[in-house]
Formats: structure tokens, C-alpha cells, sequence
């Protein structure tokens, strides 16, 4: 089995709807990833021997995404110098801009890279991970050019209804 390159954890299973963003991107470009429910205020002792071992597991990436008090990702870059990209879940009472605060307004020296509320910000989270693996790897580099380039054609060829 190849060891994940990219860890994908959540807070909880309902934030599968969103994550999953996430996931699909990475099957797509075929990157070794895992997915995983740990949740900073139930499972903190897990959270702290995730962000301790991702380093030595050579995760290059995590992208960690939660709602409300939205900790995870900041426990998470607390513990580890692994990159953490953060993704705000839409939480019911405030839709997300309490998970947005939480993830993005880390104080000055231990930083969580913040993307969109939901399932676009997932799916970008996913894509700057490929980006950071693409950076010493010119297949996967060809693939997200491919991938850029698919994303302009399908723009050129929208049309709108007639007047
Ligand atoms: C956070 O609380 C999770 O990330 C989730 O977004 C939110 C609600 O969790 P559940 O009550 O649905 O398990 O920890």
C-alpha cells in the first residue's frame, strides 16, 4: 500500500459533505491520500499524535477542515511543521463565518493557510496540496496545467440564454 502524501482530516462525519471536496480532487490526480474524522475538542489526544507523527509518516500536506469553534486546523499546525490548509465548514447558526474567523485569524507565527467557506474551498485546498507536490514532480505539474487548461475551454465554450 503507498503511504499517503496528503492527509485529509475532519472534525466530524458531517463534514464529509463538505471534505469530500477534497477527496475527489485528489483521486483525480491520483495522489496517495488519507481521510480521517478527528475531532479537536472530543479526540484532542488523537489530534496531538496525528500532527506528531505526520512529519515522520511523510505527509507533505494536511488539509483539515472543521465548523464553528473551528480548531483543528491551528491545534493541528501547532503541533507540527507540516503545511495545514484549512477549510471553514458551514456551520448551521453562522454559515461558516465563525469557522472562517477561527481557521483564518491565527495569531503571528504558526500559520494555517485559510481557503473558502464549503465545497469550493475544500476542492482549492486540495488543488494548492497538488500544487505543493507539483512543485518537484513534472508529471503531476503536466497533469494540473491539463487541468487549468480543461477549466479555460469549458469557460470559452459557456453560453447564455438568448435575449
Ligand atoms: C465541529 O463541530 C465539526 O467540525 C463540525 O463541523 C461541527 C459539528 O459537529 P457534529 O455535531 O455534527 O459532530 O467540531
Amino acid at each position: 500500500m503507498t503511504s499517503p502524501l496528503i492527509g485529509v482530516v475532519m472534525g466530524s462525519s458531517s463534514d464529509w459533505d463538505t471534505m469530500q471536496h477534497a477527496v475527489h480532487i485528489l483521486q483525480q490526480f491520483g495522489i496517495a491520500h488519507e481521510a480521517r474524522v478527528i475531532s479537536a475538542h472530543r479526540m484532542p489526544d488523537d489530534l496531538f499524535a496525528y500532527a506528531e507523527q505526520a512529519e515522520a509518516r511523510g505527509l507533505r500536506a494536511i488539509v483539515a477542515g472543521a465548523g464553528g469553534a473551528a480548531h483543528l486546523p491551528g491545534m493541528l499546525a501547532a503541533k507540527t511543521v507540516v503545511p495545514v490548509l484549512g477549510v471553514p465548514v458551514a456551520s448551521r447558526h453562522l454559515q461558516g463565518v465563525d469557522s472562517l474567523h477561527s481557521i483564518v485569524q491565527m495569531p503571528k507565527g504558526v500559520p494555517v493557510a485559510t481557503f473558502a467557506i464549503g465545497a469550493a474551498g475544500a476542492a482549492n485546498a486540495a488543488l494548492f496540496a497538488v500544487a505543493l507536490l507539483a512543485a518537484d514532480d513534472a508529471p503531476l505539474r503536466e497533469r494540473l496545467h491539463a487541468f487549468r487548461a480543461e477549466q479555460t475551454a469549458a469557460a470559452r465554450a459557456m453560453t447564455l440564454p438568448p435575449k
